[in-house]
Formats: C-alpha cells, sequence, structure tokens
C-alpha cells in the first residue's frame, strides 16, 4: 500500500491524555486507514535543530525543531503577520519584510530536504495549510515526481486582495507544482481559479498547466467535517458531568456560548459589542441570559494578538460594569483551552451556541455545536455568513458580523425561539453534518488526489461561473 506523507507546520505526536488539536481530528481516519508519515515542526525552538523520529504503530512521526531566527520569520512572520491577515481580508493587518520571507522559503526548502531523504517514488504526499505553500515546487526542483495534494485550511481571498500581497507572483503560482489543490468552500476555490486566469492568463475551459510541463494541476472543494455521531454521544455524557452541571447551577437563566482561539479573525470584539446591543434593546432578558466566552490565547508573541486580547477585556469589563448585579454577570470571559469532553458537554448545556468570525475557512466550533445539541430540545446557532460552514449550515440564523444590531437582534430571536422551529432547524444543520462526516473527507481527498480522472474536480470556468 502506497504510504501518505502529510506534512503540516505543526505534527500531533501521539501521547497518552493529550488533547488532539483541529488537524489530527481531521485526519484521524486517515492515519487510521493509511501507513502514514508525518513530518512538520517539533514545536520547540532550538539554535541547535534536532530531528526526531517517532513510530506508532503503522504510522511514523518526523518532527524537527526550529532555530530562533526561523521561528521569527517563518512562523510569527511570513505566515502569520502575512499570510494569515491578508488571507481573512485584512491588509490593513499585514507587516510584510523580505528577511521574513526569505526564512519562509528556507524553513520550506529544510522540510524538502528532510522529506527527500525518505521518500519513495510511489510515496503520495499531502501537504497542509499557509505555512507551506512553496514546498511541492521546493521538492519538484529537487527532482520529485510524487503525486502532491495541497489543501488550505483557511480563506483564499479574490484576487483584487491576494495581489497587494507583496512577491504574490512567485508565491501564489507555485501552488501550479501541485496535482491537486483543495479549498474549503467553492467561493476560495473561485477566488484562485480568477487568480490563475487573471494574472497567469490560464484559460478556464483547463486544468492549469504547469509551463512547459506535462503535468497539470485540478483544483476542487473539500469542506471540512466533524466526528459527528461521536461528538453527539460525547455531549450528551458530558453535560451530565459534575463540571457542567455546575457551570449550569452558578448561573441563573439560559447559557450562551461562544468558543475560539483568540484571534482577530474571530470577531469576539464586535461580538460583544452585538450582546451589549442586545442587552440594551431588551432588558427583560436580563438576569435570564449568560453570555460565557472560552477564548484560549493564541501566538501572543504578535502584537495585533495582544492588542485584540486588550479589546476584549475592555468591552467584557464595560459591559459588566455597566450590567451586573450581586447575583448575575452577563460575560464570563475565559482564557484557557478546555478538554472535549468539557466544550461538548458546555456545548450542550448552552441554548445558543454564537459563532460570528468576520472570516473563516470553515469553522469547526459551529459545526461541534450543532452536533451537540438535543435533537428534542435543541440550541439554536448563530452563524457569520462569513465563516465557511455558513455554505452547508443554511438553516442556522445567519448573520452579518459588522452590523452589531442585526446579530443582537439574532440573540433575541434565538432566545425567543419557539421548539417547534428550534427542532426543525437542528433536524436540518444535523442531516447535513451527517452528509459531510469528516470519517470520509480524507479518502475523498486522495481519491482525487490519485492518478486518473475524477468526477469531483471541476474545470476553473464552473468556479468561476459559481463565483459571478
Ligand atoms: P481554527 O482557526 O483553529 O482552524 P476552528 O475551525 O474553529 O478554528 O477549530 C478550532 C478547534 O479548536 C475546534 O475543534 C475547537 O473545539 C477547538 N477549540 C477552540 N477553543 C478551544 C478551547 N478553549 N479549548 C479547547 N479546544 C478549543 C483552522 C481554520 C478553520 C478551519 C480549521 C479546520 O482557521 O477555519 O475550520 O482550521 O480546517
Amino acid at each position: 500500500m502506497a504510504r501518505i506523507f502529510i506534512i503540516s507546520n505543526r505534527v500531533a505526536i501521539p501521547m497518552a491524555g493529550a488533547n488532539p488539536g483541529g488537524l489530527e481530528v481531521v485526519l484521524k481516519a486517515t492515519l487510521k486507514n493509511h501507513p502514514c508519515v508525518w513530518l512538520g515542526w517539533s514545536g520547540e525552538v532550538n539554535a541547535d535543530p534536532q530531528v526526531a523520529t517517532l513510530k506508532k504503530g503503522k504510522n511514523t512521526y518526523i518532527v524537527t525543531d526550529l532555530p530562533p531566527e526561523d521561528f521569527d520569520e517563518y512562523y510569527n512572520g511570513f505566515a502569520n503577520r502575512v499570510l494569515w491577515p491578508i488571507f481573512h481580508y485584512r491588509l490593513d493587518l499585514a507587516e510584510f519584510s523580505r528577511r521574513d520571507l526569505s526564512g519562509y522559503l528556507r524553513v520550506n526548502d529544510r522540510f524538502a530536504d528532510e522529506l527527500v531523504k525518505v521518500l519513495a517514488p510511489d510515496d503520495i504526499v499531502w501537504v497542509h495549510d499557509y505555512h507551506l505553500i512553496p514546498l511541492a515546487k521546493a521538492l519538484r526542483a529537487r527532482g520529485l515526481q510524487n503525486r502532491i495534494g495541497f489543501f488550505l485550511h483557511i480563506p483564499l481571498p479574490p484576487p483584487e486582495i491576494l495581489t497587494a500581497m507583496p512577491n504574490h507572483e512567485t508565491l501564489i503560482p507555485s501552488l501550479g507544482s501541485y496535482d491537486l489543490v483543495g479549498f474549503q468552500t467553492d467561493g476560495d476555490a473561485a477566488n484562485f481559479a480568477r487568480y490563475l486566469a487573471k494574472e497567469l492568463g490560464t484559460p478556464s475551459h483547463i486544468s492549469h498547466r504547469v509551463s512547459g510541463g506535462a503535468r497539470s494541476m485540478r483544483i476542487g472543494t473539500f469542506p471540512v467535517g466533524i466526528e459527528t455521531r461521536d461528538f453527539t454521544r460525547l455531549a450528551g455524557r458530558a453535560v451530565k458531568t459534575k463540571f457542567v452541571q455546575q457551570v449550569l447551577k452558578s448561573i441563573p437563566g439560559a447559557l450562551m456560548i461562544g468558543v475560539d482561539r483568540l484571534d482577530y479573525s474571530k470577531g469576539i470584539p464586535n461580538r460583544l459589542e452585538a450582546y451589549e446591543r442586545f442587552l440594551i434593546a431588551h432588558p427583560q432578558w436580563h438576569d435570564k441570559i449568560t453570555y460565557l466566552q472560552i477564548t484560549p490565547k493564541s501566538r501572543s508573541q504578535i502584537k495585533e494578538y495582544s492588542d485584540i486580547e486588550q479589546a476584549v477585556n475592555s468591552i467584557s469589563g464595560r459591559i459588566n460594569g455597566a450590567f451586573s448585579d450581586a447575583a448575575w454577570a452577563p460575560v464570563r470571559y475565559v482564557n484557557r483551552p478546555y478538554s472535549r469532553t468539557a466544550l461538548a458537554g458546555l456545548y450542550r448545556a448552552a441554548r445558543v451556541g454564537l459563532v460570528t468570525p468576520m472570516r473563516d475557512g470553515m469553522n469547526l466550533v459551529a459545526k461541534e455545536y450543532v452536533a451537540s445539541q438535543d435533537p428534542e430540545d435543541p440550541g439554536v446557532l448563530i452563524l457569520s455568513r462569513f465563516a465557511g460552514a455558513a455554505d452547508e449550515m443554511r438553516a442556522a440564523l445567519l448573520v452579518n458580523p459588522y452590523d452589531p444590531d442585526a446579530v443582537g437582534a439574532a440573540i433575541a430571536r434565538a432566545m425567543a425561539m419557539p421548539l417547534g422551529e428550534r427542532k426543525s432547524r437542528h433536524a436540518e444543520l444535523y442531516a447535513t453534518l451527517l452528509d459531510n462526516d469528516i470519517g470520509t473527507w480524507g479518502d475523498r481527498f486522495l481519491k482525487v488526489l490519485g492518478p486518473g480522472p475524477s468526477g469531483e474536480v471541476q474545470a476553473l470556468s464552473d468556479f468561476i461561473a459559481e463565483a459571478s
């Protein structure tokens, strides 16, 4: 059986008791069904970087440390200060430097050097996310002919934004070295197809053909899902735990929940402002709703992230200052991670799930919240139309996160929604989650990446037509 090489910035090395990261969850079925080698950064910063190999069952994990300059330039620099903001439509936050770009290319070259040592000709390579866009080009430069696929977990903006990125003309076309480039939504794929048509003149009736080569790059949409049934079972058990019951006992009235990494793309300050508008407009709900926002810190070394932390602290303090009484505080803001079990139990206990990113590749929290509900008495999902998940989850209350009055009105509507409507919306949402369970996601991508034509890949023109 051909080995699957998974390449990503971080590697989730299996350890007893460790919380699985998001990538491990989406790759779980792939890791179970195929012999896999997973290669990436160990998470350690070390002036004398080491490479370690670990075997677990039929899978192998290869991790390399990063020297401090690579951590600054590749990870904190180009990946998180340039690609992350620009791909989330935030040109205003991007801080480009040539030094960071060369660090980014250097780490991609380093990963390519490690890979050529271990790849066999029939191995299939699957590269994940924005940290590793030029990896296939680096591998091709080393003579590798293997099938190589790429999946982008975050959005891809339209060419009008992408072309403002310095050096886009070398970086983005390097995706042409992959055999397959996968996106979360048709909108992202259409943006890429438009970039290829506008910038490279790729005729839209064919897949992108790398200049002079026999190979062509195809694009496809593979929306990430979750382990729907497992999550439902977990939530059913978790809601009965002492922890969740204590949370429920400690608040008067209903629970509304938000769970996000502390990141400006998640729209937490805007969401708090919307809640404030709701509290002003609907005094009858005071004492009857508590908003629990669970937000572990991330990327704290980057200024924009400490700014967002301050903004969230200040707005939640302002709301609690204005509306609390001795027995009730409208906001509970918690800065730490929780286990999947604890989150599943809290989702199930929450009458409203508030998921309002300003822009998001998919957003798994929206899916986890719906999967956790009791079908006989489900809560209501309020979802940003700018999350990739909104494409599939049409039965949520879809909102524009830039409009705090509209989000506030959606909170009021969710709180007052009759049981019949809650049940029918939940049933429709749950059916879409079952349709796109994560168990088959990896195999669908790998099937299309494999040799031969496949019905799942559309011509570029189809994406462009869908976008216009
Ligand atoms: P993220 O930006 O990390 O992922 P998301 O899709 O919401 O965003 O996934 C977060 C995961 O972390 C969820 O499984 C959630 O349960 C978990 N999590 C969040 N807060 C937590 C907490 N306090 N404690 C413990 N766990 C917590 C990127 C893209 C997304 C895309 C995913 C998968 O930005 O758009 O959906 O990859 O492709």
